[in-house]
């Protein structure tokens, strides 16, 4: 299996409980690289870029408001199947339908205040990283 890297957001409701450093310990236990990381507080222009796929769905208003109320903390995760390793860490969408133990079964407050982001695929998190990452800041 092939080295990979994904796409990380460490959610508004985690920097707001102060969560980065206990979000960050799953990631680093499951064996995940934190490559590059950095804490900003987004635009809405980026927020509505980066969600720009469900810009048609009910909830876009709500979910660029909550990406918008408190900073969040983007990274860049490395390791081998990064990509879906990361989407098993983090657990389903929906925090009461997450497996014991992931990001969102144990953090997550809704769907909408769901703890974190990852990347879907290679070419979404290719796209992803370069909104928020210059090549050199990604260090592995
Ligand atoms: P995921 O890939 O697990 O982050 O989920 P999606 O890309 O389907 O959804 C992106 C974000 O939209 C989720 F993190 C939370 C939000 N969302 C809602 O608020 N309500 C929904 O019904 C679906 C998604």
């Amino acid at each position: 299996m092939a080295i990979q890297h994904t796409f990380s957001i460490l959610k508004p409701d985690v920097t707001r409980r102060n969560l980065t450093g206990a979000v960050n310990q799953k990631i680093e236990a499951a064996g995940l690289r934190i490559v590059a990381q950095k804490r900003i507080h987004m635009t809405r222009a980026q927020a509505e870029k980066f969600y720009g796929v469900h810009k048609e769905r009910p909830f876009f208003g709500e979910l660029v408001e909550m990406m918008t109320s408190a900073p969040v903390v983007v990274q860049v995760l490395e390791g081998e199947n990064a990509i879906a390793k990361y989407r098993e860490v983090m657990g389903a969408t929906n925090p009461e339908k997450a497996d014991a133990g992931t990001i969102r079964k144990d953090f997550a407050l809704s769907m909408g205040e769901n703890s974190a982001h990852g990347s879907d695929a290679p070419e979404t998190a290719a796209q992803e990283i370069a909104q928020f990452f210059a090549g050199n800041e990604i260090v592995g």
